[in-house]
């Protein structure tokens, strides 16, 4: 119950079209997450983990044709098409309401509708943005009390606003024919049925703080980015916040709680966000950043003490795991873990390497930021913490050098539009294939990619204080498929280069994508990499280079009219030198 009119006729609406047998208003209490866990065991959703060597910790297996976001069955429903632009599926929101209100109807029978109202953002903070997500699944509800700030305090956040965003969900039959995720920007409204999943369930992290939030950003003059957020703190005290953009399961929150190598003694990584930044101009220029989550979705396989042990740790207690494999004792198992080994599989079958890997590769955890130890103090700031760099990546075997820096706030767009990364296994279809995705938003970004880049460029004119961009990639190989570059907690040796370049301390190499480390400012104290693979990380290969820079060039020509004339000339010029 809500003393807001519009809250509560659209509940009573969602209500008579899908007939649940009762509904809930969630409070976001511990014991009514306890209550949900215990529904959930009861009838099988969930089952308990070793509770001596993982205490609260608790098992779902979803079912095996939904284990990822569905890009190809996600809509945006703007009225004209060309506003959603060619970088999502558009449907006309008539056509849209009708095609997914038909599976909604009468879809909670039998089922528990629960209401919860959610805030994304610290609860006080001007920059945060509330949403109220109606689901019938309460594996849905316990995720987002883990991710979200929600409940009463976020209730009564939403009275007090008079706004927010209308999140309906179904995980309706689970049938793949059946399944849909659509975005009404216009009414700050998403409805998505057939899918029990991640950002296709939990509307408030990929629906709601990037797609929608994305479209009403632009409106607004700021960022919805997916990007993580990390205070970088150096041996005398100071500390530098970034917010890094890299695709789905390429690393950010393994970057987000990074744990320096010894042989970098003084440093510390704290963790704001592992997966989205909203952005803001303060009054100043100074571009401030608030992460929307309190909690992580984060890929499991590949976590173990070396490459992430904040992540490690945290999730030996209080988090849900969801399609990771068991061993004999009853712990979680997953391919990367050290120790134990997979009895069953994450299907539930016994574990037989003839099915695949025993983890599924996008298997998750959830937990509470709470769990990590690194967890900034700051991030519960309302007025967020402000960013001396914004760092674009990929997944590139060739081409991309370790790290290079943008020429001016025009080029860092060109080089976020350019972003290109092989495919993960976080979204269904083919994985290792490269295609360009923008900022890291492709899948994310709610309205066509060519007036959001106009939106990012115009921010130099509102300010001449934006932060440097640069670009890494930690996913170099040589001809025989080795890494160039360690990765992990060593990543901390490119950040410390980008730190010293926002300060003015270090030179660099100017050419013509972009100004490169000299090999010697790289700090390799106790490093295992070789002169050449440096060599290698630090230079272009000017033939790559043309061919790369003639792709962005067609690909940004295929946005048409609406692509800004200032990324086609940055793009242009880096063409002409690159040629000449
Ligand atoms: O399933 S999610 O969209 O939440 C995870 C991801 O793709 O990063
Ligand atoms: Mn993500």
């Amino acid at each position: 119950m809500t003393t807001l009119s519009a809250l509560q006729s659209w509940v009573d609406q969602v209500a008579a079209q899908t007939q649940p047998d009762a509904i809930h208003w969630c409070t976001g209490s511990n014991s009514e997450y306890q209550q949900m866990i215990d529904k959930m065991l009861a009838d099988g959703t969930l089952t308990t983990l070793n509770p001596e060597k993982y205490p609260n910790c608790y098992l779902h297996r979803s079912d095996p044709s939904d284990v990822a976001r569905v890009e190809h069955l996600t809509f945006v429903c703007t009225s004209e098409q060309d506003d959603a632009g060619p970088n999502n599926h558009w449907m006309a929101p008539a056509a849209g309401h009708q095609r997914i209100d038909e599976l909604f109807d009468a879809c909670m029978q039998g089922r528990t509708m629960y209401v919860i109202p959610y805030c994304m953002g610290p609860i006080d903070s001007p920059y945060s943005r509330c949403g109220v997500e109606i689901t019938d699944s309460p594996y849905v509800v316990v995720n987002m009390k883990l991710m979200t700030r929600m409940g009463n305090d976020a209730l009564q956040r939403i009275e007090k606003d008079g706004v927010f965003v209308k999140g309906q969900h179904s995980t309706g039959d689970l049938d793949p024919e059946r399944r849909l995720i659509m975005h009404f920007p216009d009414e700050l409204s998403i409805k998505s049925i057939g899918s029990g999943y991640g950002g296709n369930a939990l509307l408030g992290k990929k629906c709601h703080a990037l797609r929608i939030a994305s479209f009403q950003a632009r409106q607004e003059g700021w960022l919805a980015e997916h990007m993580l957020i990390a205070g970088l703190e150096s041996p005398d005290g100071e500390i530098h916040y970034v917010a890094c953009a890299f695709p789905s399961a390429c690393g950010k929150t393994n970057l987000a709680m990074l744990i320096p190598p010894d042989s970098l003694p003084g440093w510390k990584v704290w963790t704001v966000g592992d997966d989205i930044a909203w952005l803001h101009l303060d009054e100043t220029g100074q571009l401030r950043a608030i992460n929307p989550e309190s909690g992580y979705f984060g890929v499991v396989p590949g976590t173990n003490e070396l490459t992430n042990k904040n992540a490690n740790d945290m999730i030996t207690h209080d988090a849900i795991f969801t399609n990771v494999a068991v061993t004999d004792d009853n712990s979680p198992w997953w391919e990367g873990k050290q120790d134990g080994a997979p009895a069953t599989d994450w299907q539930g079958r016994a574990f037989d390497a003839a099915n695949g890997k025993a983890a599924h590769p996008n298997s998750r955890f959830t937990v509470s930021a709470k769990n990590n130890a690194g967890y900034s103090t700051l991030a519960d700031a309302p007025e967020g913490v402000p960013i001396s760099a914004i760092v674009f990546g990929g997944r590139r075997k060739e081409l991309a050098p370790l790290v290079y820096e943008a020429k001016s706030w025009e080029h860092g767009v060109l080089i976020g539009a350019g972003v290109a990364s092989e495919t993960t296994a976080a979204n269904i279809g083919e994985v290792g294939v490269v295609r360009r995705d923008p900022m890291a938003m492709k899948p994310f970004c709610g309205y066509n990619f060519a007036d959001y880049w106009s939106h990012w460029l115009s921010f130099s004119e509102r300010s001449d204080k934006l932060p440097k961009v640069f670009h890494v990639n930690w996913f170099r190989q040589n001809s025989s498929g080795e890494f160039l570059w360690p990765g992990f907690g060593e990543n901390l040796r490119v950040m410390q280069w980008i730190i010293e370049r926002c300060e003015g301390r270090v030179g660099a190499n100017e050419t013509p994508v972009g100004y490169l480390p000299d090999p010697a400012d790289i700090d390799t104290t106790d490093l295992d990499v070789s002169a050449e693979n440096l060599a290698a990380l630090t230079s272009i290969d000017k033939g790559q280079w043309q061919e790369e820079m003639r792709s962005v060039g067609e690909y940004l020509e295929s946005f048409g009219e609406r692509l800004p004339e200032v990324l086609r000339r940055q793009q242009q010029s880096i063409q002409a030198e690159l040629d000449s």
